[in-house]
C-alpha cells in the first residue's frame, strides 16, 4: 500500500464531508490538531490504526442486523454475517475463548450482557423461563412483578469504587446498582493491593451470584485463579471486566493466573482501550452461557452495528499480529518508567508503583485535589483525568488522584527515556501549582494557582516532546 493511501483516503472524506457541512469537518481536522499537539495520558484512551477508523465510515453503517450470524431478523444480512464471524474468530483465537460476542456498543452495554446471560442462566423463576424461551408477550403482570423482584434480588460483589473498580460493577450510578444488592471489597489500607483473603471472606459472609474483577484504577495484576477459587467456594457465577488491559491479554504480557479467560466463567471488554480497536465493546465465554450472551440483541442492546463490528474484526486481526505483543509489553514498560520517574521526584503513588498499563498519583501530598491537578495539568497541555484514591477523603468529584496510562503514548512511538520526561512535567506542574480560595476567601477544591509562565513552559516542552513521535505519521490533511 502507498504511503499517500491514507492521507488520501481521509482527505477525500474530509472534502465530502465539507461539502455538506464544513463545520464537520472542520471539528474532525481540529480533532487530529488537537490529538496531536497533546501529552494524551488518559489511561483508557489510545489511537486506533487509520485501517480501523477507515473500516468505519462506510455503508455497513445503514445496514439493520439484530440476531446473530446466519439468524437474523432482517434479510440482506450476509455480508454483516461476514464481518460479525470474522471479529468473532479473531477474538476468540486471540484469547483463546470458545464463544465471542462483538456486538455490545460500549463496555457498558457488555456488562449488561453477561449480567443478563447469567441471572437467566442461574436464577430459578418460571417467569424468567418464558422469558428466555422468548414468550415474552404471554408473561402477566404478575409474571412481570416476580421477574423484577427474583432478578433485583441478586447479590454481587465487585472491587469498591474508591480502589479502583468501576460503575458498573454493581454501584448506584449505573442500572447494575440498581439490579444488584452489591458488596465491595477493597485493598489493604497500608499496601493499597488486594487482600484475597478478606476478598473470600466477604464472599463467604455475602454468597453473591456475581462475583467480579476488573477495574479502571488499580495499578496492579489481579490472580484471577485465587479469584475463581474464591467464587467457587462460594457457588458464585465469576466475571471478569478486563476493559482497561484488555490489550495486555491479548499481547501476552499477562498469563497463566492474571489471565482471565481460562479463570472466569464470563469476561467482559471494551476494544477501544489497550486493545487499540474501535469505540465498542464484547463478551466472551464458554459454551454454558454462549446461548444467553447471544440474546443481548435485543434483551439489552439495540440493533448492532456492523460498520464497527467490522472495524472490530479489522482492529482485532491487528492485536493477532506478533508486534502487537511487543507493543503490549512497551505499554508496561513505559507504566514502570513513568512510576519510578515520578517516585524518584517524590510523588505518592497508590501501591507505590504499577505492573500494569496504569499509575495513580495521590496528589493530596502537594496539597491539591485531584481536580486542581487535573486542570493545571491540562493547562499544561498534559491531558489526564482526576480519579478517587483509596478512602478518598474529596469524594468521587474532586477527588485527590490523578490517574495516567501509557497504551496511547505507547502507540505513538514514546519509550522509556520519553517517560522519564513526562514524569518530569507532570512534577513541574503539580510542585508549581497552589490551592486556590473561593471568593470569600474559603480554601477551594477546585480553583487553583499556577503561573501560567510554567504552563506555557511546560506545554512547548510537551510539544517539543511529541514532535519526535509524529501521531498518524501517514496522514497529511493539508
Ligand atoms: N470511562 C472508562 C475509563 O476511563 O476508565 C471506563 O468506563
Amino acid at each position: 500500500m502507498s504511503r499517500n493511501a491514507e492521507s488520501t483516503a481521509f482527505r477525500s472524506a474530509l472534502e465530502v464531508i465539507r461539502a455538506v457541512e464544513p463545520r464537520v469537518a472542520d471539528a474532525i481536522g481540529a480533532e487530529l490538531a488537537d490529538q496531536r499537539e497533546s501529552l494524551k495520558l488518559i489511561a483508557s484512551e489510545n489511537y486506533a490504526s487509520p485501517a480501523t477508523l477507515l473500516t468505519m465510515g462506510n455503508w455497513f453503517s445503514d445496514k439493520y442486523a439484530e440476531g446473530t450470524v446466519g439468524r437474523r431478523f432482517y434479510a440482506g444480512c450476509q455480508n454483516v454475517d461476514t464481518v460479525e464471524a470474522l471479529a468473532a474468530e479473531h477474538a476468540k483465537e486471540l484469547f483463546g475463548a470458545s464463544h465471542a460476542y462483538v456486538q455490545p456498543h460500549s463496555g457498558i452495554d457488555a456488562n449488561l450482557v453477561a449480567f443478563w446471560a447469567v441471572l437467566a442462566d442461574r436464577v430459578e423463576s418460571p417467569a424468567l423461563k418464558k422469558a428466555q424461551v422468548r414468550q415474552v408477550n404471554d408473561l402477566t403482570e404478575a409474571d412481570w412483578f416476580a421477574l423484577r423482584r427474583e432478578l433485583g434480588n441478586q447479590r454481587m460483589l465487585g472491587m469498591s469504587l474508591d480502589a479502583g473498580g468501576h460503575l458498573t460493577h454493581g454501584f448506584r450510578p449505573n442500572i447494575s446498582g440498581k439490579m444488584f444488592d452489591q458488596r465491595s471489597y477493597g485493598t489493604d489500607p497500608a499496601t493499597g493491593l488486594i487482600d484475597y483473603d478478606r476478598v473470600a471472606e466477604a464472599a463467604r459472609e455475602f454468597k453473591p451470584l456475581i462475583l467480579v474483577a476488573g477495574y479502571s484504577a488499580y495499578p496492579r495484576k489481579v490472580n484471577f485463579r485465587i479469584m475463581r477459587e474464591i467464587a467457587d467456594s462460594v457457588g458464585a457465577t465469576f466475571m471478569v471486566d478486563m476493559a482497561h488491559f484488555a490489550g495486555l491479554v491479548a499481547g501476552k504480557v499477562f498469563t497463566g493466573d492474571f489471565d482471565p479467560v481460562p479463570h472466569a466463567h464470563i469476561v467482559t471488554t471494551t476494544t477501544h482501550k489497550s486493545l487499540r480497536g474501535p469505540r465498542g465493546g464484547m463478551v466472551l465465554c464458554g459454551p454454558e452461557l454462549a446461548d444467553q450472551v447471544d440474546r443481548g440483541c435485543p434483551m439489552v442492546l439495540g440493533g448492532p452495528l456492523p460498520h464497527v463490528m467490522a472495524a472490530k474484526a479489522v482492529a482485532l486481526a491487528e492485536a493477532r499480529r506478533p508486534d502487537f505483543a511487543d507493543y503490549a509489553q512497551r505499554i508496561v514498560d513505559n507504566a514502570q518508567a513513568l512510576a519510578e520517574g515520578l517516585l524518584r521526584r517524590g510523588t505518592t503513588l497508590v501501591t507505590g508503583g504499577t505492573d500494569n498499563h496504569l499509575v495513580l498519583l495521590d496528589v493530596s501530598g502537594h496539597g491539591l485535589t485531584g481536580r486542581q491537578a487535573e486542570q493545571a495539568l491540562l493547562d499544561s497541555g498534559i491531558v489526564t483525568n482526576r480519579n478517587a484514591v483509596p478512602q478518598d477523603r474529596n469524594g468521587a468529584w474532586y477527588t485527590s488522584g490523578i490517574r495516567i496510562g501509557t497504551p496511547a503514548l505507547t502507540t505513538r512511538g514514546l519509550g522509556t527515556a520519553e517517560m522519564d520526561a513526562t514524569a518530569e512535567l507532570i512534577h513541574t506542574v503539580l510542585s508549581q501549582t497552589t490551592p486556590g480560595a473561593n471568593a470569600d476567601g474559603t480554601p477551594s477544591k477546585a480553583k487553583y494557582v499556577l503561573d501560567p509562565a510554567v504552563a506555557d513552559s511546560v506545554a512547548k516542552q510537551a510539544t517539543d516532546l511529541l514532535a519526535g513521535f509524529p501521531l498518524y505519521p501517514t496522514v497529511t490533511l493539508d
